[in-house]
């Protein structure tokens, strides 16, 4: 028999045991690909700096790419599943449809990504025929396996289940429900899904109809520049795939254990109706370089990008208004004083916070990428790695982590093994990260760059304006430690968890909003609505780039020549194909349609 904790309110696992499990399976097995995940991190960043090498350089993409799979597919994605699914179920308060669908899409998660890892372990073994040294951005000219294309659409499709599987939930609490507003954490589960169901075409087209074909043979040749642009077109929605689950625990989760009360709820829904409206449009701003492509679809690119810093603009706002609401509660005063009021001594909101202090400098980073011409300068060196380490590596995961202190215990009624080892563990990511992003960012600026084993060129020295290039590996590895040490003690502390003795009561509900649904405009709910306009604006994006790449390098190859796209023979041949029309004009200045 448990004990029951005096005060406590029932916990997740009490009301809602069969989901509980699966949200535990989902977390569990993201745990396990943080976990390994972090070996091959820092079994490469001790190679590139070259402070201690366990293998061949030539294994070094091998390594590269089961970091960036373990990290960016599966452990965050798991993740996601799980806590959208403990947030649509808590909202809505009413358990899944079906059980045994649930279990279905996460068994073909777990089979999609074990068919994708296989793959890439197997070129660690210089005898089998496996390989799948293609990183995370896996699109051509690099060439994997094809059962690494088998995992990742097995994988895909148990996310599109899982978004259905919430979607049916829906449906089923507004038959009983009709005139609700949608809760807002199913409303924010939601939004990302349509974002992703939208996103999903250009990758679907790109793995099912060309690079899984390629690979088996069907084909010789490929159209790159087609399937990079495809990729873009899904992997710019997936940083905010990512970013999303995130902010969730930010607007919903962070403001409780803030002893306060999310500021504001309808400007929580406009954020994710931006995130859903402009996410897709521009996933050109990561080929800025790609010739091949015309200046003036990738000026479109950017000011789309420069739109998306809003929601970003506007939750740092509304979190930080919701932190000091809560620290004003817990009697804090002052301009800044409010600041020494917030629990610091938790590790769940010291985590989320300091994730946040960090996406600030991130989303900093992030704004140098966006800029056209900037981005010459930084683009393939070491500083872009220094702008994912703090959006997708710090934001997300740091995140991700702190709030598994908290929710953890409400899906197994057992509290945390040890709270100190939790705060000193996200802190210790925190001052990790710092190191490791600072030198990579700084080492970028001096055009170290990335995705490489060997980043010092033979007669070759880099010149730093300041420190030198030993001082920053130095400091990259030293980081990338603290951070490898940092992620065992978050899976040791979780799994030791599982130990301690069972409890009941162990429940935190959340707060209400200070601004609740209520005061949000209805049409902010109208799904329909914000898909429509998301479509179309992804049907201007990209349906002119996709055109002029397939009119000049054809859909299965041979590719565009490697040179740049002008405007002025574009000129000329858009005035033939158009006439002298404002038309033609027109779409000769933002790229055209064939050269
Ligand atoms: Fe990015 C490349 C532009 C956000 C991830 N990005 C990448 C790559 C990854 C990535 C993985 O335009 C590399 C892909 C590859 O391998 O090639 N990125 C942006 C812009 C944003 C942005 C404009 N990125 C993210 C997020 C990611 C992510 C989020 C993952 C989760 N990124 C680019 C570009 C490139 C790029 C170019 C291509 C570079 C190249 O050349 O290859 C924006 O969304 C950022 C907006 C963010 C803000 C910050 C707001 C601040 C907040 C903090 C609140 C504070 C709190 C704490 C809560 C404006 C919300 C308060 C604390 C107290 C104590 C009070
Ligand atoms: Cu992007």
């Amino acid at each position: 028999m448990s004990e029951q904790l005096e005060s406590g309110a029932p916990s997740f696992l009490d009301r809602f045991p069969q989901e509980a499990k699966v949200v535990r399976a989902t977390l569990g097995s993201s745990f396990v690909a943080l976990f390994l995940g972090a070996l091959f991190g820092i079994v490469q960043t001790l190679h590139r700096t070259d402070i201690l090498r366990l293998m061949g350089s030539e294994y070094y993409y091998t390594v590269l790419t089961a970091h960036g799979v373990l990290m960016v597919v599966s452990f965050t994605i798991f993740f996601l599943v799980g806590i959208y699914t403990w947030g649509v179920v808590r909202s809505l308060d009413r358990p899944l449809e079906n059980i045994r669908y649930t279990w279905t899409w996460y068994g073909l998660m777990v089979v999609g990504t074990l068919l994708a890892v296989v793959p890439i372990l197997g070129g660690f073994v210089d005898t089998s025929d496996l390989s799948a040294d293609v990183l995370f951005t896996f699109y051509a000219p690099m060439q994997a396996h094809p059962l690494f294309y088998a995992g990742l659409s097995v994988f895909l499709i148990g996310t599109w289940m899982a978004g259905a599987d919430w979607f049916r939930s829906w449906f089923a609490w507004k038959q009983e429900n009709p005139n609700e507003r949608i809760p807002l954490q199913t409303f924010m589960a939601l939004i990302t899904m349509l974002m992703w169901y939208i996103a999903s075409i250009g990758i679907t087209i790109a793995v099912v109809g060309m690079l899984l074909p390629w690979s088996l043979g069907l084909f010789n040749d490929i159209n790159a520049l087609l399937t990079r642009t495809l990729f873009w077109f899904w992997g710019h929605p997936v940083v905010y795939f990512w970013l999303m689950p995130a902010y969730m625990l930010w607007y919903t989760v962070l403001p409780t254990i803030s002893g306060g009360r999310l500021f504001s709820d309808p400007l929580a829904r406009v954020v994710f109706v931006l995130f859903l409206l402009l996410s897709t449009p521009v996933g050109i701003h990561h080929q800025y370089l790609d010739p091949g492509i015309s200046e003036g679809f990738k000026v479109i690119a950017m000011t789309n990008t420069m739109f998306l810093l809003l929601p970003s603009l506007l939750t740092a706002f509304t979190v930080v208004a919701s932190m000091e609401h809560g620290a004003r509660q817990r009697g804090g005063t002052g301009l800044f004083g409010w600041l020494r009021a917030l629990p610091w001594r938790n590790p769940a909101f010291t985590g989320m916070t300091l994730a946040g202090l960090m996406f600030a400098a991130g989303g900093f980073s992030g704004m140098i990428n966006a800029g056209l011409n900037i981005n010459y300068l930084v683009h393939n060196t070491l500083w872009v790695p220094g702008h994912f380490h703090l959006t997708v590596g710090t934001a997300v995961a740091l995140t991700f982590m702190a709030a598994s202190y908290w929710l953890w215990p409400q899906l197994t009624n057992r509290q945390l093994y040890s709270r100190p080892i939790a705060l000193a563990q996200v802190i210790l990511w925190f001052v990790g990260m710092a190191l490791m992003s600072n030198a990579m960012h700084v080492a970028g600026l001096f055009g170290v760059p990335r995705r490489t084993a060997e980043p010092q060129y033979e007669g070759f020295d880099f010149i730093p304006s300041f420190g030198s290039i030993a001082e920053f590996d130095l400091q990259l590895a030293i980081g990338g430690t603290l951070l490898t040490i940092s992620a065992i003690m978050f899976v040791v502390n979780i799994g030791l968890s599982n130990g301690t003795p069972k409890l009941r009561g162990l429940g935190e509900p959340l707060s209400e909003p200070l601004s609740g649904p209520d005061d949000s405009p209805e049409v902010l709910d109208n799904l329909k609505l914000w898909i429509a306009i998301a479509l179309v604006l992804v049907v201007l994006a990209y349906t002119l780039p996709l055109a002029s790449i397939i009119d000049r390098g054809g859909i299965f190859g041979p590719g565009v020549d490697p040179v740049p796209m002008l405007i002025e023979p574009l000129l000329a041949h858009v005035e033939t194909a158009f006439g002298e029309s404002t038309l033609g004009r027109l779409a000769a200045m933002v790229g055209g349609i064939q050269i």
